[in-house]
């Protein structure tokens, strides 16, 4: 038995974030992993976990306090054998040095653009506020703040009805419902509507029914990323017109160039040059979605109240599934960079997807998102947009078909592309433009020179 300080790990590009919730208090058993406390800062959330099992001796932070990287959360009494273990915790990252600072890796709660829906979750409104940084927190328990933040209600715009402005569950739920519905809180009262008069979604409860009366059943609680990334999903579907627009691009001479590179490079690694990377599909269309970002600049926007905001970076999300569930890394500035380089910066981003030791850094600032069930199957499918970006691409599986060329039918390579995207923003003949020039880049990838 020891006593050691838990500190705040690397919470990526952040200098210093606000506590805005403690999960544990002196005398509290905790088990490596377990989240400590909630911190904030003007875009992300996150819950910083145990590195060690034990027993809260001494909390060091209090509500409203600005911490930063290596600052002490609380003093623990750690109890024999409870650290944690990489391979134990494969989510966690950064095991810990004996004589070290103990520290584990954050878990992002409210990422803005980041990780994870179908591809996506964990998206900020592009409203988000900068709010509860300061000494000022709204008034709201614990239980209500956890409510907003699955909801992705910014609390500081919650005008709370208890005493004191204290916000209950019940105003974000009339928040997150005049923000959908545009209804007032007085209609909101009045309305105990009806479903089909047009005011809130006048949904019918969740059927409840009882599984064991059918047969034998297991109950397992939803992963920590599922639950996160549930409610962000929900979010996103419920709020964002979103319609798909399915079709396909010949990549026959692009699939036998990325083979061709691909063997040049296994030689040139026998023979003791160091050209290791692989090239993966993927990455040909990041480069060829950047294109078409550059050519039709509303797919790289943002709504932002009744204004459009276009990004003059083309940062790109890829969703990559890991055991812990489904992670976005962001791969920054694709336009500046190479097919070489995109494939080692996702093949670098991926591995640490999988061993759950992306920062939110790695995760935000994505501009549009790829998901790519290439390497799995299927062949079409309608993916969740990753508020607050406006579009994003389904890939799946390249399969060989016979094509007319006017003459007679040849076996091309096709792949399925699914493009869904947001129609208060953008309209069907852009999507089938947007599709129409993704298939003419990959068809010929030396058009993206011109
Ligand atoms: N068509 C046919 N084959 C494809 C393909 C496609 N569109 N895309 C990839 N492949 C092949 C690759 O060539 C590779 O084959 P070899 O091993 O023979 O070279 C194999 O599939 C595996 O590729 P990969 O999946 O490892 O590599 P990738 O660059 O295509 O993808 C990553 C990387 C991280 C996106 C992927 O590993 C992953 O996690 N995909 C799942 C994403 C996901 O779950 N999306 C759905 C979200 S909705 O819930």
């Amino acid at each position: 038995m020891a006593i050691i300080d838990v500190t705040i790990p690397d919470i990526g590009d952040f200098d210093e974030v606000a506590v805005i919730e403690l999960l544990v208090k002196a005398g509290d058993k905790v088990r490596a992993e377990q989240s400590l406390i909630t911190v904030e800062s003007d875009k992300a959330s996150m819950e910083i976990p145990s590195s060690h099992s034990g027993v809260v001796k001494e909390l060091q932070v209090k509500l409203g306090d600005k911490v930063k990287q290596g600052s002490v959360v609380l003093k623990l009494e750690t109890v024999e054998g409870g650290s944690i273990a990489p391979a134990a915790a494969p989510a966690v990252a950064a095991p810990v040095a004996a004589s070290a600072p103990a520290v584990a890796a954050p878990t992002p709660v409210a990422v803005s653009a980041a990780a994870v829906t179908s591809a996506v979750a964990v998206a900020t409104p592009a409203h988000q506020p900068t709010a509860m940084l300061s000494g000022d927190l709204p008034h709201a328990s614990p239980s209500v703040r956890k409510f907003a933040r699955e909801l992705g209600v910014p609390l500081n715009e919650v005008k709370g009805s208890g005493p004191k402005g204290r916000i209950s569950q019940e105003d974000i739920q009339f928040f997150s419902r005049a923000v959908m519905t545009g209804e007032t809180r007085t209609q909101a009262q009045a309305s105990k509507a009806p479903a089909g008069d047009g005011s809130g979604l006048g949904l019918i409860p969740w059927p409840k029914v009882d599984f064991a009366k059918f047969g034998p059943i297991e109950r397992k609680e939803l992963g920590r990323i599922q639950k996160i990334s549930g409610a962000n999903l929900l979010r996103n579907a419920v709020m964002i017109p979103a319609v798909t627009n399915h079709d396909d691009a010949d990549i026959t001479e692009l699939e036998a160039f990325r083979l061709l590179t691909n063997l040049e490079h296994e030689k040139s690694a026998k023979a003791g040059i160091n050209a290791s990377v692989k090239v993966t599909m993927l990455a040909f269309l990041i480069k060829a979605c950047v294109s078409a970002l550059q050519k039709f600049p509303q797919f790289n926007s943002s709504l932002d109240g009744d204004a459009l905001v276009f990004k003059q970076y083309w940062h790109i999300g890829f969703a990559a599934d890991t055991p812990n569930g489904l992670m976005v890394p962001v791969l920054k500035d694709a336009d500046k960079k190479g097919i070489l380089q995109i494939s080692a910066e996702m093949g670098e981003l991926a591995k640490k997807a999988r061993e759950g030791k992306l920062s939110p850094a790695e995760m935000s600032g994505a501009t549009f998102t790829i998901s790519s069930l290439g390497g799995i199957g299927g062949r079409y499918f309608t993916p969740i947009i990753n508020a607050p970006e406006v579009a994003i691409l389904g890939v799946c599986k390249s399969q060989m078909e016979p094509k007319w060329n006017g003459k007679e039918f040849v076996p091309r390579l096709m792949l399925p592309l699914s493009l869904a995207w947001d129609h208060r923003v953008i309209d069907g003949a852009a999507a089938a433009r947007f599709n129409a020039h993704l298939g003419h880049i990959l068809a010929d990838f030396r058009r993206i020179l011109l």
